[in-house]
């Protein structure tokens, strides 16, 4: 690469939508050796097509496809297969009607979780981020382990996490003991109270927003996600459930995604998992525990399960009332949890490994 490149500026309109020199510079090289191509970032995933942002002279989403080369490399788990979130190559060829998605390039950052119902595939929810927002409602919604299983997965993600607690008008003076129950969860995650009726509760999150940025809304369906984004861009571009008898909201948002806000910088709508299933979270789990994982640091066995071993500093923090049992419940179990996966994922190599070659 020659100096000139590294100072070719970023274009305003894909610094808009959070392109930074992270993928800026590898797409000025790839520029150069397939110069019939234009950088775009996937706005939406409709499984057989995309829709993309970026694209000189349109100021929204075009509908492209994938290139079916693309797509027999990424079942062979040569290539990624596009997600929202990604940048991306499109190529318009001569005499076709509809451009298609190239090349995906390497990503900064991913938001994966195992796929619903399936022990051994992974779903990407989103790709480079810079921030979750992992909302979750305080009327019914709350729920701290399931917070835990977020927290974890932006960790492993090495995106930084930001708790939104939503509705909080529905709580009124109970907002205080709630917060109390959360910050042994969230750790040293920002938690950021919400209420869509007072806009200035919005203006933090507004705050974290901004060119080069791309943030995430996490959490159940019904949790306000979509009512967030529109106040945020000042739109009713988001579908909002209307609210059920019961005040609880519905399901309404069906695909991910990403949208600009009015000042730059993106933020991309999802709509609720159900499951969340760990997906090699090592390390997702060492930080969203770190309470748990200092005391176990200094257990007298490096491989210490924390259960009945001698000398094991969590069991001892337990009786002194150092470590609370639900968080050490939780974290032995999606430790479990990550355990059994690796067995099984092992057990599927072999048996794919002693079948092959075998048949006819
Ligand atoms: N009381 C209250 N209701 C809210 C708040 N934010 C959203 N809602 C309602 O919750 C319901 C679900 O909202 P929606 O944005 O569709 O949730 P999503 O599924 O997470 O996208 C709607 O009826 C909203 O009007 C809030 O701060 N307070
Ligand atoms: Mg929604
Ligand atoms: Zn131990």
């Amino acid at each position: 690469m020659t100096d000139s490149d590294n100072e070719a500026p970023i274009p305003p309109r894909l610094a808009q939508i959070g392109l930074t020199s992270d993928h800026w510079l590898p797409w000025l090289v790839h520029a150069r050796l397939h110069p019939q191509t234009e950088l775009a970032r996937v706005a939406k995933d409709l499984r057989s097509q995309y829709y993309v942002r970026g694209l000189e002279g349109e100021n929204d989403e075009t509908l492209v496809e994938c290139a079916p080369e693309l797509l027999r490399d990424a079942r062979k788990g040569h290539a990624l297969r596009p997600v929202v979130g990604d940048w991306v190559s499109v190529v318009k060829l001569t005499g076709q009607s509809i451009a298609f998605i190239e090349t995906v390039f390497p990503r900064r950052s991913q938001f994966v979780r195992r796929r619903a119902g399936q022990a051994l595939r992974e779903q990407t929810i989103a790709a480079n981020l810079d921030l979750v927002l992992v909302m979750t409602a305080v009327d019914g919604d709350f729920n701290p382990r399931r917070l835990e299983r977020y927290l974890t997965l932006a960790y492993e993600a090495q995106v930084e996490p930001v708790v939104v607690l939503s509705k909080v008008d529905l709580l009124g003076e109970g907002v205080e003991a709630l917060l109390e129950l959360c910050r042994p969860v969230t750790g040293s995650a920002r938690i950021i109270c919400t209420n869509h009726q007072d806009l200035a509760t919005l203006l933090p999150i507004r705050d974290l927003i901004a060119p080069g940025r791309s943030v995430a809304c996490l959490g159940s369906s019904g949790v306000g996600k979509s009512t967030l984004i529109n106040l945020l861009l000042g739109t009713t571009r988001q579908h909002v459930a209307q609210v059920r008898k019961d005040g609880k909201g519905r399901h309404t948002t069906t695909t991910r995604d990403l949208l600009v806000a009015p000042g730059g910088g993106v933020i991309i709508d999802t709509p609720g998992m159900r499951e969340l299933g760990l997906w090699e979270a090592e390390t997702g789990v060492r930080e969203a525990f770190a309470d748990v994982a200092n005391v176990a640091s200094s257990c007298r066995f490096l491989d210490c399960k924390h259960r009945l071993e001698p000398g094991c500093a969590v069991q001892s923090a337990l009786k002194i009332g150092a470590l609370a049992p639900q968080r050490v419940a939780s974290f032995l179990k999606l430790e479990q949890e990550l355990a059994e996966h690796e067995e099984v994922n092992r057990g599927g190599r072999k048996n794919r490994e002693s079948s092959g070659g075998r048949r006819r």
